[in-house]
């Protein structure tokens, strides 16, 4: 007898096995998907409710750990999907049926194109965003490309170097920078997004949280907004994307860049972080903006410690879980610098590595500064992670 233990972190070594001892490729693909474990955990449940997982989980020979309020699930795929059908879950499981069938949809099919104004954008290979800040007190690149001719080369060596979106900002999130007034806003953003559209350069997207710079960047060429709020700041402005017709980059933070650092309090991060993403999806949702058209960032740097950003970048697949095109912006932040020991300006390969990382959980946009450092690191983590044709 030869005993060999599978990597089980995704379905492709199970398929390769089925398929090595002479499974056709779809049974193959189906039967590894299915036997792959996942653990959900169900949060404000009733005690009714505890006691019919309980009961389930006895039937389906599943792990289930309970307390007061909650249920923590783990088996294997096939053997839970039955609970995401109405016609096949237990009556007392019934308000489970349709969140775990979202769930279990985007874990077999997860989005594969991300449609914005005008174009969509394929996922199958990572999407690199090019930072273009024409911010004065930028963090990371102090305010080298202020005027538009500077901006406009920057852009031009983004996309030579692999960008397939450009994000234009005109406002630091740091803390304690200086609050930039709408007018202001516009007058440093709308000038580079329309020269970047004019010259093909795009599609752009317009880093903002203010309806009005929305529409004005939307106005010059925009065709995504990147709100680093997820709504929280401008109400407004998920009816005008929703109008516009653009994509939209929902960030997770708490509070303001001001006072994000007091609200980085959180029991289970990539827990919290979900749930607070997933509202924000609902409230751009409720605003008419087609969940295909949004993108989640868990905003690392945002309202988060070192060690905070750390856990949520292994967990990174919790957020993945919640069915969106996930995208994150590690570039140069200080979390990174706080394993290396590097200053700001010499983190872009610990940002590559990040995005790598970021990559094998699940994650498909990534929002540098060096495009063509991170494309490289992101190149091999696809390369590894390519499943058989
Ligand atoms: N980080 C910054 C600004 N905008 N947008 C998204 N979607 N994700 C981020 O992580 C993010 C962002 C701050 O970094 P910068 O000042 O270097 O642009």
């Amino acid at each position: 007898m030869r005993l060999t233990a599978l990597a089980a972190h995704t379905p492709e070594a199970v398929r390769a096995a089925l398929a090595a001892h002479g499974w056709d490729a779809q049974p193959a693909r189906l039967a590894a998907t299915g036997v792959q474990p996942l653990v959900v955990l169900l949060e404000e449940i009733t005690d009714p409710e505890r006691e019919a997982l309980v009961h389930w989980g006895a039937k389906a020979g599943a792990d289930v750990l309970t307390g007061e309020g909650w249920a923590l699930v783990g088996v294997a795929a096939s053997r839970l999907a039955p609970l995401g059908r109405p016609d096949r879950a237990p009556s007392g499981l019934a308000r489970l049926v349709p969140e775990l069938a979202r769930f279990l949809a985007s874990y077999v099919e997860a989005p594969c194109v991300w449609a914005i104004a005008g174009a969509t954008l394929p996922l199958a290979h990572p999407v690199l965003i090019g930072i273009v800040n024409v911010t004065p007190d930028s963090f990371s690149d102090g305010g080298r490309f202020t005027t538009l001719d500077r901006a406009v080369a920057q852009a031009e060596r983004l996309v030579a170097d692999g960008a397939a979106l450009l994000d234009v900002g005109g406002e630091s999130t740091r803390p304690g920078a200086a609050p930039v007034s709408v007018e202001e806003e516009i007058r440093r953003v709308t000038p580079v997004v329309e020269q970047l559209a004019r010259r093909g350069l795009g599609p752009v997207s317009v880093d903002t949280r203010k309806a009005a710079v929305a529409r004005a960047a939307i106005a010059a060429g925009a065709a995504v907004v990147n709100d680093v709020s997820g709504l929280a700041f401008d109400p407004e402005l998920a009816r005008v994307a929703a109008q516009a017709g653009v994509g939209v980059i929902l960030m997770h933070m708490r509070g303001t860049p001001d006072t994000m650092d007091g609200l980085a309090t959180y029991r289970q991060v990539a827990a919290e972080v979900a749930a607070e993403l997933d509202a924000s999806a609902e409230r751009a949702v409720a605003a008419g903006v087609e969940r295909e058209r949004l993108v989640l960032d868990p905003g690392f740097g945002f309202a988060k410690t070192a060690a905070q950003n750390f856990r949520l970048l292994d967990e990174l697949a919790t957020i993945v879980g919640l069915g969106y095109a996930v995208a994150v912006g590690p570039s140069r932040k200080r979390f990174l610098g706080h394993a290396t020991g590097r200053p700001v300006e010499d983190r872009d390969r610990a940002t590559a590595v990040a995005c790598a990382l970021a990559w094998e959980r699940g994650a498909r946009l990534f929002r540098v500064h060096d495009v063509a450092l991170a494309r490289e690191a992101l190149a091999v983590a696809c390369a590894a992670t390519n499943k058989a044709p």
